[in-house]
């Protein structure tokens, strides 16, 4: 919005003075503060020194914050002679901000300056689009998805249950629902910190199943196949029912989390599975999404086992 569409104060000095320390003073002058400051600039020194505007933009969004959290939205506040509320005015600033920022990012496209958040985009898109790219949006979204449904699946079918059907064993060596989960969390955890180790060594192995993640999640699905795990993944089991879905749910949101955020090159870095060989850090992502789809098919078993307790909650 152009300054001149406003009824400018003449002397924004005197103004500023007068509306000095309270909160709803702080608003009105940060309206002034960028209104007058920079583009009328009435009764204040003009300066074009790089620090000091940087310094000056600072001190008024720190304000503006302060004004925001500090002032109830809907106090009366007078804004250049007209009654409007706070809310008004943050608005208004806020709005007049978004106005100048497309002016600045105008300016700046005009003698060939790339905006510093346009770069940081464009440096993600090069590095998407080349052979090393961390991860491609299709990688991220795969992994994103399947870590989130198999989950949710989990939760679904398994947290409603009594704790009687929880404990429940079909067969003296055959683990109940309750282990199973606990397994499972053992291993995401296991499986999360041999990423991280794996990061941090240098990329010195390709993984087996390169090209063929469908193949890797198809085989770790496969019950036919029976894998015994070593000791350390075993549940004892030793965790509250109420706490192991506290503690799924805790260990799930990390994985996603890292699925969704990293920036390291997954594919890069390997780490053997005990079975199947080398792994590299993104199947290792998948693993943990078959791992518990795999069990999830284990507690379907136990489920449908004929003395599978039908009711109760005891
Ligand atoms: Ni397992």
């Amino acid at each position: 919005m152009p300054a001149q569409d406003w009824d400018v104060p003449q002397d924004f000095s005197t103004v500023n003075n007068s509306l000095r320390a309270t909160p709803r003073k702080v608003v009105a002058h940060v309206q002034l503060h960028e209104i007058c400051h920079w583009a009328h600039n009435k009764g204040q020194e003009r300066t074009t020194n790089k620090a000091e505007v940087i310094e000056t933009a600072r001190s008024s969004f720190a304000q503006l914050r302060t004004a925001a959290t500090a002032v109830p939205l809907t106090r009366k506040v007078d804004m250049f002679g007209r009654e409007a509320t706070v809310q008004r005015a943050l608005l208004t600033v806020t709005m007049h901000q978004h106005e100048h920022l497309g002016q600045t990012i105008t300016y700046a496209r005009s003698v060939g300056v790339t905006p510093p958040w346009t770069a940081s985009e464009q440096a993600s898109e090069r590095a998407h689009s080349i052979g090393d790219s961390p991860m491609t949006q299709a990688e991220r979204q795969r992994v994103t998805r399947y870590l989130a449904e198999t989950g949710a699946e989990l939760l679904h079918r398994t947290r409603h249950l009594s704790p009687l059907q929880l404990d429940y064993r079909p067969a003296a060596h055959r683990w109940s629902v309750a282990e199973i989960v606990e397994h499972i969390i053992i291993v995401e955890g296991l499986i999360l910190r041999g990423i991280d180790v794996a990061l941090q060594r240098p990329s010195d192995s390709a993984s087996a199943w390169q090209g063929r993640d469908d193949a890797l999640i198809l085989e770790l699905r496969n019950r036919a196949h029976s894998l015994q795990g070593p000791e350390i993944v075993l549940p004892k089991p030793e965790w509250e029912h109420a706490d192991l879905f506290r503690r799924f749910e805790v260990v799930r949101q990390r994985t996603q989390a890292f699925a969704a955020t990293t920036t390291a090159n997954l594919r890069s870095h390997c780490s053997p599975h005990p079975v199947y060989g080398q792994i590299d850090c993104y199947q290792w992502l998948l693993v943990i999404g078959a791992h518990c789809e795999r069990h999830l098919a284990q507690c379907e078993e136990v489920m449908a086992a004929p003395r599978f307790p039908r009711t109760g909650n005891i």
